[in-house]
């Protein structure tokens, strides 16, 4: 019997493994809050990367949000998605590239973040649309600068 030990251990660790493998698809969570260091009402991370298939679930910490994909800013076929005041929501993501996400009753306000799908694009090919507000505008400037001081593309 004492043999199956480490056998077992080791199926445990490929078992743990298995979801960081590439074949598999993962649910990242983001949260919507009131504020943070990097002012009001972000998103937390602002900045998220994952792959094609993988789900982000959009976590209301507080009320009053209200998450929504930017259409302006978002790959060419991928699915816009918007949400009523106070509802969170889960959304795969297929289309590979760079997503504006914004929350709706808080975009005037800067509550924008950025999700990257896959690892083509970088964070200069970021079109930041005309429509999104000011403080919107220079929060996403923010959030690239952040990111690749973090090293992102
Ligand atoms: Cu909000």
């Amino acid at each position: 019997m004492k043999l199956w030990k480490p056998v077992s251990l080791l199926m445990a660790l490929v078992i743990s493994a298995l979801p960081s493998m590439p074949a598999w698809a993962e649910t990242y969570e983001v949260k919507l809050l009131n504020r943070n260091e990097t002012g009001p009402y972000p998103f937390e991370p602002e900045f998220l990367k994952i792959k094609p298939g993988d789900k982000v679930t959009f976590k209301l910490v507080t009320t009053g949000h209200a998450p929504a994909s930017i259409e302006a800013m978002m790959p060419a076929g991928a699915k816009p998605f918007r949400t009523k005041i106070n509802q969170g929501i889960t959304v795969e993501f297929t289309e590979k590239g760079l997503y504006g996400i914004k929350c709706i009753p808080h975009f005037s306000m800067g509550s924008v973040m950025i999700l990257q799908v896959g690892d083509e694009a970088s964070l200069d090919d970021l079109k930041i649309s005309s429509d999104v507000p000011p403080i919107s505008q220079k929060r996403f400037k923010d959030i690239i600068a952040r990111a690749k001081a973090a090293g992102a593309k």
